[in-house]
């Protein structure tokens, strides 16, 4: 076993840096920037500023509603940022903006985003921020769905979320992110702890048998058959084993979860 593992080093440019304990001093984020196993610095635009008022945005040219976050203060920031991984040893970050125009964050990008070295992340608020400091600073866009959020801040914390607990050695073996859902491509199966009755309710009966092949076979098939009900759109991206098409076809109809 290595006795440590080369941190993620994650800069975030924000007007909102508070925001960020949710995910820096809570969970196994948390724990995960407590070891050391990833680090996040956050810099804020207002703080490079260099008028009195310390003005981060201005209005649109060409009109329209709302504010566009001027690009000198991001570049100061940005700037900073880099220099900041440079001196830990990321030679060239990779620069994502949270953007709803992105590409919708998914398990295959978090896992990339996971392998690179350094991450700077901009979060943006407004309407937006000068296409001149993207074209010039961004490498790549992200979303994190199709709904209308009031700033790139919450979109930043799934995208670290998701990505941290990817990171060697911060999930324990209990919980391996090998066996998280959408890993196999398949919804999560049902989970039941005490009582053994709740409000008339029983635990399904194969969970208190005790034999494990039949309780791992149960969990495939509940797996597979909510997957089918909630989410066909997973299994016609997925092939299916002999053993997943005889699991299903076991039950066509009855004995369906909720
Ligand atoms: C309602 C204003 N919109 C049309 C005029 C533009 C717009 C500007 C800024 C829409 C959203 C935002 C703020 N959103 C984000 O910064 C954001 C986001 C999102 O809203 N949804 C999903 N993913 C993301 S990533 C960043």
């Amino acid at each position: 076993m290595p006795l440590h593992i080369d941190p993620l080093h994650i800069d975030v440019v924000t007007l909102f840096p508070q925001m960020f304990a949710a995910i820096s001093e809570c969970g196994i984020s948390g724990r995960a920037f407590a070891r050391g196993q990833a680090e996040l610095q956050l810099w804020n635009p207002r703080d490079f500023t260099t008028d009195n008022h310390r003005t981060a945005d201005d209005r649109p040219y060409g009109g329209g509603p709302g504010m566009v976050m001027l690009a000198e203060p991001l570049a100061a920031a940005l700037g900073a940022a880099r220099a900041r991984q440079q001196g830990v040893g990321v030679i060239a970050p990779h620069r994502v903006y949270l953007s709803p125009q992105g590409r919708t964050l998914d398990h295959a990008l978090v896992m990339e985003l996971a392998a690179r070295p350094g991450l700077i992340l901009l979060a943006g608020r407004y309407e937006g921020v000068d296409q001149r400091l993207l074209d010039e600073q961004i490498d790549e866009y992200i979303s994190i769905g199709d709904y209308v959020l009031s700033g790139g801040e919450l979109a930043a914390m799934v995208v670290i979320d998701a990505v941290v607990r990817q990171l060697p050695g911060v999930l324990g073996d209990a919980d391996s992110a090998q066996q998280d859902s959408f890993v196999n491509g398949l919804l999560d199966y049902p989970h039941y702890t005490r009582p053994e009755v709740y409000r008339g309710v029983s635990v399904p009966a194969v969970l208190m048998g005790g034999n494990h092949a039949l309780i791992q076979r149960w969990r495939l098939q509940q797996s597979l058959l909510l997957t089918r009900r909630y989410r066909p759109d997973l299994l016609a991206r997925r092939s299916m084993s002999a053993a997943e098409i005889s699991l299903l076809a076991e039950c066509r109809q009855d004995d369906q979860p909720d």
